[in-house]
């Protein structure tokens, strides 16, 4: 048995829980915040058996788009005098980042 945790943008989660569900697989979606734009995203739990892992990685990849985004970074700790003047960065944004987890048991009461 595994466990996946899938950090997905906001906007596919639901489409992506639809198709796991129509698939057969369960899942449960907790809404989360990236750390680094501190915006919005959504962390989807599956459990599964070890042989459908990859079906489900399949699922994912083909519901989940990367975009592009441009963020300005924190302001850097400066010294009072100083001027700071951000300059956006660009980054990308997944997809998913998904971490596949070992699951010593399962129970159900
Ligand atoms: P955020 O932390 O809001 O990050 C959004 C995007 O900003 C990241 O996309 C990455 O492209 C960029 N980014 C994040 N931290 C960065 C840094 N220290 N320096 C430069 N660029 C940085 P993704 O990598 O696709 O990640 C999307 C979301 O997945 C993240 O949202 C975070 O909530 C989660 N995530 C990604 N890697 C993680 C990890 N190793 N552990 C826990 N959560 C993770
Ligand atoms: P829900 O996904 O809202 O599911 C509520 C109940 O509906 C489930 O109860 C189960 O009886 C049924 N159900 C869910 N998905 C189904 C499916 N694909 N086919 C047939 N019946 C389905 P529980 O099994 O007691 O689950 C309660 C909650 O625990 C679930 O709420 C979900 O949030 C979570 N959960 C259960 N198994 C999970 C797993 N393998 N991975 C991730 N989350 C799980």
């Amino acid at each position: 048995m595994k466990l996946l945790v899938s950090i997905v943008n906001s906007d596919d989660a639901r489409g992506l829980t639809d198709v796991l569900m129509r698939e057969g697989y369960r899942a449960t979606t907790i809404s989360t915040t990236g750390g680094f734009l501190r915006q919005g995203n959504a962390t989807i739990l599956v459990g599964t058996e070890d042989e459908k892992v990859d079906a489900v990685l399949e699922v994912i990849r083909s519901n989940c788009r990367t975009r592009t985004q441009y963020v300005n970074p924190l302001p850097p700790i400066m010294e009072s005098g100083e001027l700071y003047m951000p300059s956006p960065v660009e980054v990308q944004i997944g997809g998913a980042v998904v971490f596949v987890l070992n699951v010593d048991r399962t129970e159900r009461y």
